[in-house]
């Protein structure tokens, strides 16, 4: 099966709805001009709650071939939980991903396995797509249960889903210690846990169901690591961080992968 390939940018928190306006235009200008084709490749944003409303006044007046999503999102649908935003709110606004299970959410914030699991079926349950991060910190790479443990996190959310579910689910590789370091991975190494992630997913739910599952790499991805990286068979896009910074290394990245 074909996967097309995903490039997702994850801003953290960055950009006011200002900046993410002014990006999103330029975007749109350079991957026009790029001839850029979404039937071959699949380009998303993921900016602060506060600047979504914006990026989708963008996107629906021009048709833009941009995707966008959160970063966050709350277990429950709604009521007195201060702070907090639904799956049904950003699906209202026109998310079609959300990241889930990102290792600064895991780490800054009470969102352990339970919950993330809660995260993914919101997300799925609002017709939209969780991008569940998962990966390795340096102690157990070191250890060498890297792919033990890669594959662990994505069995102990996916433990409970539908085989359906699969092709909506989306799965990013992110080891901890490439996250905002400048170290990356090797291609091999991405591949690795990619495929291991991926033969888990076949033999827990089928072989469509991991043929179908796309699975990105995630942790200090530029354009100078992309072209290598997007070779390697199971590998099916990217999540990155602070080169998404960047519009002009954005849209690098993105022709990469299209
Ligand atoms: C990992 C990644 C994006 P960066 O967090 O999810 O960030 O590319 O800055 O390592």
């Amino acid at each position: 099966m074909a996967r097309i390939p995903l490039v997702a940018g994850n801003w953290k928190m960055n950009f006011d709805h200002l900046e993410a306006t002014y990006f999103v235009q330029k975007l749109a200008w350079l991957l026009r001009d790029a001839h850029f084709d979404r039937r071959r490749c699949q380009v998303a944003l993921m900016p602060a709650f506060t600047a979504l409303r914006s990026v989708q006044v963008l996107v629906e007046a021009d048709n833009l071939p941009i995707e966008y999503g959160a970063q966050a999102v709350s277990v429950t649908a709604q009521g007195a939980f201060t702070g907090d935003v639904s799956a049904d709110m950003l699906a209202q606004l026109g998310c079609s991903y959300v990241i889930v299970g990102h290792s600064e959410r895991r780490k800054y914030h009470p969102e352990d396995d339970a919950n993330i699991v809660d995260q993914v079926r919101a997300v799925l349950a609002a017709g939209m797509k969780p991008i569940l991060c998962v990966g390795e910190s340096y102690e157990e790479r070191r250890q060498g249960i890297q792919l033990d443990f890669a594959v662990g996190q994505v069995n102990d959310v996916t433990r409970d889903l539908a085989k359906e579910d699969m092709e909506n689910l989306i799965v990013a590789y992110e080891p901890v210690w490439a996250i905002g370091t400048g170290m990356v991975a090797t291609p091999d190494t991405a591949q690795q846990a990619a495929r291991a992630i991926r033969d888990h997913i076949s033999s827990k739910f089928g072989e469509p169901a991991g043929q179908a599952v796309r699975i990105l790499y995630g942790g200090s991805v530029t354009s100078k690591n992309a072209s290598q990286m997007i070779t390697q068979p199971d590998v099916d896009g990217f999540l990155v961080g602070g080169a998404s910074l960047d519009v002009e290394e954005f849209s690098r990245i993105v022709r990469l992968a299209a």
